[in-house]
């Protein structure tokens, strides 16, 4: 990474991330890859999700996309949370409309202790992929990924997509010795894929624990905290700023926020002066317009984005985000237009 005026380092992004002024909000889309765009749909034609992850043409040409069109602030490998496991040797696919499935889900002591350890080895088109893409994004960060240890587990217990996560609630409740076991399995896989990612060239890391926000605050407190604060440790020598993000967090925020993180990911519901409020002060934060907000009309999106911008200063670093993924039928001028919109943002009055 490069110290110069206008380097990498000096980009709005990671600015922001590390809580300095930045030139502008800097903007990105969790889901900017690989949804909404026909360009996307061209290149994916004939190809299995998992097979296009491991093919680092097609990734560094499918992250780049989103880039070229919208002129965001922030690339995110195309990839997928459940990569790593399939990579290692679990018996997963990504079923069209569905999601992850996997073939034998985790129940037992034997099953989770069979799930292998992280083998960078394994995920050498990761590796290349990251390299050729940083020498294409220039002075534009890219954003590496890992699913959460609970975000992991929840499809291995479950053995796909599961609204009430009933069967992974039993394991964390009933079977406490079969959920230590497949949670520091899953710690060791989390952190391993993001060091790969950073190793490789990443500037930032973001862990996405999608579902943890259907959990009690006691329930994440103790069977989940530990574990993803040890994810945060395990690469903190990295010195890349890292992103902690989950969905329906609001009364858990404080938790999430108390590991090892320099940028909290706060969902639509609540409002970011609130979210800094419950955050630590050195914390920045990362969202969270309403994604399905980008489908009304124009002159409400830009209320919407503006309110999203206001109360964003209130914490010391702001990356515009959606609160959540972008929805797959969004149209992408949209974005493009909302990107224009924050990139040319004048604040009511000065900071
Ligand atoms: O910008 C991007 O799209 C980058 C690539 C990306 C990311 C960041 C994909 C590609 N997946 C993810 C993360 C991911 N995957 C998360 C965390 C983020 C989030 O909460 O949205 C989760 C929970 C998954 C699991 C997953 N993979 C689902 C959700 C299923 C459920 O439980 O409801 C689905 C549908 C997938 C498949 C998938 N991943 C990515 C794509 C482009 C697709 C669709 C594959 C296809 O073409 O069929």
């Amino acid at each position: 990474m490069t110290d110069q005026p206008g380097g990498l380092a000096d980009s709005a992004f990671l600015r922001a991330a590390r809580g300095q002024p930045a030139p502008h909000v800097p903007v990105w889309f969790m889901r900017q890859a690989g949804r909404s765009l026909p360009e996307y749909r061209a290149v994916r034609e004939g190809v299995a999700m998992l097979d296009a992850c491991t093919r680092p043409e097609l990734v560094v040409e499918i992250t780049m996309q989103p880039v070229r069109r919208h002129g965001v602030d922030a690339a995110i490998l195309f990839s997928d949370i459940v990569l790593p496991l399939k990579a290692l040797g679990v018996d997963l696919d990504i079923v069209s409309g569905v999601g992850p499935v996997v073939a034998e889900p985790v129940r037992d002591l034997a099953a989770a202790e069979a799930i292998p350890s992280f083998d960078g080895d394994r995920v050498g088109f990761v590796t290349e992929a990251v390299n050729e893409l940083v020498a294409q994004l220039g002075g534009t960060p890219l954003v590496g990924f890992a699913g959460a240890p609970y975000t992991l587990a929840s499809y291995l217990i479950e053995g796909g997509p599961s609204k009430d996560h009933a069967l992974t609630k039993a394991m964390m409740h009933g079977a406490p010795d079969v959920w230590r076991a497949l949670m520091d399995r899953l710690v060791g896989i989390s952190a391993g894929f993001l060091r790969v990612q950073a190793e490789a060239g990443a500037s930032a890391v973001q862990l996405f624990d999608s579902w943890a926000g259907g959990l009690t605050p006691a329930d994440y407190r103790e069977h989940v905290l530990p574990y993803s604060s040890a994810v945060f440790e395990r690469i903190a020598d990295l010195g890349v700023p890292r992103v902690h993000f989950g969905v329906a967090t609001g009364e858990i925020l404080a938790d999430m926020a108390s590991v090892d993180v320099e940028v909290m990911g706060v969902d639509w519901r609540v409002p970011l002066d609130r979210a800094v409020q419950r955050i630590r002060p050195h914390q920045a934060v990362q969202g969270n317009l309403d994604p399905a907000l980008v489908f009304a009309p124009w002159d409400v999106i830009e209320a919407k984005a503006g309110e999203v911008l206001e109360l964003g200063r209130t914490a010391p670093g702001h990356i515009f985000n959606l609160g959540h993924g972008v929805l797959p039928s969004t149209d992408p001028d949209v974005l493009t237009r909302l990107v224009d919109l924050i990139h040319s943002y004048e604040f009511a009055v000065a900071s």
